[in-house]
């Protein structure tokens, strides 16, 4: 079995496109995308034209909930630009996405198996992303929630490509993020950087026991995305999609 898996795309419908364009000439199974579909200052509209037409299977991100749940009033400027594209039809397909999906031995979750806000694989630690500590990243990983035989588990979230193996012998793989390689973020404040601006995703494998997995990283055209950053006034969603760093 090979899966295609994509994560937070946030918009970014140009990465998007050049992720399913790579994709094209590989041969896959299923492809899954993990959720944050749509949230930022870019094209909401335009990904969720593609993702809707597609036979991708999607699940829920935080702020893909809160595009449902949040009176508009209180949305951030992220969720409020996406928002601001969407039709009733693009709100009932958000309302629709599931919060976790399995096929085969895979399955999937946007942030941990109880939470799509909690990171996973990361730890936030003097205001810079880490990889958590073993003992953190077992805890994460129990939940009420059957992972059963499960051999794959995948997160999304914390846009930052990473393989980890649970002591179970399954393997949690984040793909990284098609659209956006770096951010800040509150609660505790801390950045996020990629260090490079190309569209993540990743392909998975069975092989034997075990899974072979490759994370690839897609150059694509920035201009119309850090164009449109710039025009929201979202200057640092420029920086990350022009360099992967923030400024
Ligand atoms: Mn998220």
């Amino acid at each position: 079995m090979r899966i295609a898996i994509l994560s937070d795309i946030h918009g970014n419908a140009d990465a998007l496109a050049a992720v399913l364009d790579d994709l094209s000439g590989r041969s896959v199974d299923a492809t899954v995308c993990l959720g944050d579909h749509l949230s930022g200052p870019l094209e909401a509209r335009r990904t969720a034209d593609m993702l809707m037409t597609s036979s991708i299977a999607c699940i829920a991100g935080n702020h893909d909930r809160a595009l449902v749940t949040t009176p508009r009033s209180d949305m951030g400027a992220s969720d409020g630009h996406a928002y601001d594209q969407l039709s009733g039809a693009h709100i009932a397909w958000l309302k629709g996405l599931p919060a976790s999906l399995s096929v085969g031995p895979v399955i999937a979750w946007h942030g941990t198996p109880t939470s799509d806000v909690e990171y996973w694989l990361e730890t936030v630690e003097g205001g810079r992303m880490r990889l958590a500590d073993r003992d953190l990243v077992e805890a994460r990983a129990h939940s009420p929630v059957a992972i059963g035989s499960s051999s794959l588990l995948l997160c999304g979230h914390t846009h930052m490509p990473r393989i980890v193996r649970l002591k179970s012998g399954a393997v949690v793989v984040n793909p990284g993020s098609v659209g956006l390689q770096g951010y800040t973020d509150d609660a505790p404040l801390h950045v996020m950087q990629v260090g490079a601006p190309e569209a993540r995703y990743a392909v998975a494998e069975k092989r034997y026991a075990g899974w072979a997995v490759v994370h690839y990283a897609v150059p694509y055209d920035t201009a119309n995305v850090v164009r449109l950053a710039r025009e929201a006034g979202r200057l640092e969603w420029a920086a990350a999609l022009e360099s992967g760093w923030i400024a």
